[in-house]
């Protein structure tokens, strides 16, 4: 904190603005279809977004029942990456699983 005096002479203390600027996050939320298994998409919760077997059983029936859910929330590129990484890997084994990216 300064102090220091103005044209009237009093004292004036300025303060720095010290607000941080939030870095903008992403969800990754995966979505429904009928065609890709349980057991795969519990696979991907658990190798990509690093979630326990619970949470990832949990997250994949909450998408099951709801049409969507998130998987992860992440800086803005890491979360492209997990989209892309979700995208081939189920491309790879032969499923139509989907991912998208929403701004928190
Ligand atoms: N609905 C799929 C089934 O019954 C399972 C599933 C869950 C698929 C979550 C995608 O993101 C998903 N086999």
């Amino acid at each position: 904190m300064t102090s220091h005096r103005d044209q009237s002479g009093d004292a004036v203390k300025e303060r720095a603005v010290v607000k941080k600027q939030e870095p903008t996050r992403y969800k990754v939320v995966l979505l429904n279809d009928d065609y890709t298994t349980m057991d795969f998409v519990v696979q991907v919760l658990e190798s990509i977004f690093q979630r326990s077997p619970a949470e990832a059983y949990r997250i994949m029936m909450h998408v099951h029942l709801n049409g969507r859910g998130i998987a992860g929330v992440y800086p803005w590129e890491i979360a492209e990456t997990k989209v892309e990484t979700v995208t081939s890997m189920a491309r790879e084994a032969g499923y139509p699983l989907r991912a998208a990216l929403e701004e928190e």
